[in-house]
This record gives structure tokens, sequence and C-alpha cells, in this order.
């Protein structure tokens, strides 16, 4: 885990223009760190970059956010710095950079049918839009969601890490994971789409009607499959009781929900093959992530944690691998009923 500021550094402020400006930090989001800035009455969101993200990142963020303005999609756009670049460095090598704020609500767990519905459309739109978007990216992170990447890495860390003070209670979780893992059905070999590649539910803005109004977070664009960009989605927004609560299920209601809003946007042009992955792909990203939260639980080294509710960031990490892990078999337990929902919404 890189250190994460508490505070954006003088000369970042000096870079925006934005001495004088009011700073608030927004405490969403476990990878950047993130403040809300007011200046001459306008707002906006400044961002340190975590470096686990190239600062080339923005150069797809510039292209991409481009793309979906030109086709009238609300999306945050970088705001240049004084010297007129997307992003500012700091001397001791931070990456920071200015966007313009969206307000509305964003919601950490709890989301409703009609907001779920709101939601899929919403995902539907954005894939449709960059469809036809031409761009290479320069920010690339391979192997981010290779769920067998993820599990031998969990695999490695059993082994590496026995001295770790939580050891003891990692292992049984641990092997859960890795046990359940091996009966996924394969994703097999599916066309590459442009994607958010984070879709997850505090990563929408509702507006006070319930209508989905945009992504942000926006550091994960990238060229993925269909079916794990959904399961990423679902797996967060189909389980009320969010990441933290060992509780977690997941709602055959919402995934319905979720579902005919993406079908009523897509139909047209995702494939049969894309559609009929789709429950694979939300039981696969829960597992996925369980092994990540997991392998944290030893490392340490990925995921900010909350020091208010945990002692360190290897009890948080263990705490939200068996979240996911018991919405992993919950989603198992219905796989049937997922399929069924799927097939209603696309008519196949
Ligand atoms: C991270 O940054 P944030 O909180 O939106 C992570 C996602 C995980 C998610 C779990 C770049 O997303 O992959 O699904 O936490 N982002 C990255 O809450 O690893
Ligand atoms: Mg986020």
């Amino acid at each position: 885990m890189s250190k994460r500021p508490e505070l954006p550094p003088a000369e970042i402020l000096t870079a925006y223009a934005l001495t004088t400006a009011e700073l608030s930090a927004i405490d969403v989001g476990n990878i950047n760190r993130t403040f809300k800035v007011t200046h001459d009455g306008q707002q906006f969101i400044l961002q340190w970059l975590n470096p686990i993200f190239g600062p080339e990142v923005h150069l797809d963020i510039e292209a991409v956010t481009a793309h979906l303005a030109a086709k009238g999609l609300p999306t945050p756009r970088l705001v240049r710095n004084q010297t007129g670049a997307l992003w500012s460095t700091t001397g001791s090598g931070e990456v920071w950079r200015l966007l313009t704020f969206i307000d509305g609500d964003i919601l950490s767990a709890g989301a409703n049918a009609h907001q779920c519905q709101a939601g899929g459309e919403l995902l539907g739109r954005f894939h449709r839009a960059l469809c036809d978007l031409q761009h290479t990216f320069a920010n690339v992170r391979p192997g981010v969601h290779d769920t067998a990447r993820h599990l031998r890495h969990l695999a490695n860390v059993l082994k590496t890490h026995t001295e770790h003070r939580a050891f003891g209670d990692v292992q049984p979780m641990a092997q859960a994971i890795l046990a359940s893992a091996a009966l996924l059905p394969p994703l097999g070999d599916l066309p590459a789409r442009v994607v958010h590649g984070d879709p997850k539910l505090n990563n929408i803005v509702f507006t006070a009607r319930g209508t989905a109004h945009c992504f942000i977070d926006l550091d994960t664009l990238s060229v993925m499959t269909i079916p794990v960009e959904l399961g990423d989605a679902f797996r967060s927004w189909c389980n009320p009781t969010g990441e933290d609560q060992v509780a977690a299920h997941f709602e055959l209601e919402l995934f319905a929900a979720a579902i005919n809003g993406y079908a009523e946007a897509t139909r047209d042009f995702v494939t049969a093959a894309e559609i009929t992955q789709i429950p694979t792909g939300v039981e696969t990203i829960a597992l996925e992530l369980a092994a990540r939260f997991c392998a944290d639980a030893l490392t340490e080294s990925y995921f900010g944690w909350n020091r208010q509710a945990f002692g360190s960031a290897s009890a948080h990490n263990l705490h939200r691998a068996r979240c996911q892990y018991n919405l992993s078999q919950s989603i198992r337990a219905q796989r049937a009923a997922l399929r069924n929902c799927v097939e209603r919404a696309f008519h196949t």
C-alpha cells in the first residue's frame, strides 16, 4: 500500500491555482485519495493517484471522456493545470489530477431495484457509446481480472507468509476460497470491449430522483470482456449489505432489475456467447475479489482500510475476504435463477 497522503501538497495547489481553495477529504475508495475543492464558487475533485496506475492513465481518461461527452453522456472531465497538462507531478513524484465535480448521491450499499435498473441502463449506454472508440490504451494493467493469476498469488502467499501474525486465521479462509474457485466454470474466449473496469456501486453518481447519472473513478478504463465487467458491477450492486457485512448475499430481485436495464440498452450488440456467461462472470468476480482481499490480509500491501473499525489492514482485508466469499456462495446457490433472469432480460 503506497502511503496515501493526508493533504494535497502546496505545490499541487499552486499548479492548479487553488491556493485559496477550501478542501474537504472524501473518504470513498480503497485506492486513491480524494478531496472536494471549492474555489470561486466552483467545485472540483482533486485526487492523488495511487502509483498502481501510471500517469499515462490520464491520456486514456481524456480520450474516453471526450468520446462519451461527444455522444452526450455526462462524465467527469480532467481539468488541465496552469501549464496545460492533464496531470501534475510533485518534486517527490506524487501524481495528482483535478476533475470536474459531478453533483449527486454516492451509495456505498443498499441500492434498490429502481437504482439497479438505472445503473444497468447507464452501464449499457456507457458500453454502447464506447463501441466505436478507436484508442490504444496507454495505461495497461495486464492480468487485472485474470482470476487464475489471483488464485495463484493467494496460493503463493500462503507459502511465503506462514510467519504472519494472522496466518492461522487467514489460512482456512484462503483454503475455502481456493477450493471453491476450483469449481468455477471457465469463461471462455469472448470479445474484448472498452469498459469501465470497476463499475462497483460507489463509482456511480445517482441523482435525487434515483436516475443513474454517470460513472466516476475512471482509472480502470480498459479493454475487457462483458461478463467480467458485469460480474464486477452486479456482485456489488446486488449485495444489499455492502462489502463489509458477513451477512452478504446476492439478491435476485436486484439482479433481475439490473440485467433488465442493461439488456434494454445493449440487446442489439451484445452477442449470445457474452450473454450466456454473465452469471459465471458474477460468481467469478465475487470469488476473485475474495482471493484478492484474502492475499492482502497477509501481504498488507494493496487495499486501503478503515482505521476506525479495524486494528490492522490484515484484519480488515480478512473480514472483506469472508464477506465476498459468503457472497460468492450465495451466487453459486442461485446459479440457475441467475441464468433465468438473464434469459428473460435478453429474450434468448
Ligand atoms: C478497489 O478504488 P475502488 O475502491 O473504487 C479496486 C477494485 C475492487 C474494489 C473493492 C484499482 O476499487 O478492483 O473491486 O476496490 N480497484 C483497484 O471495493 O484495484
Ligand atoms: Mg471508487
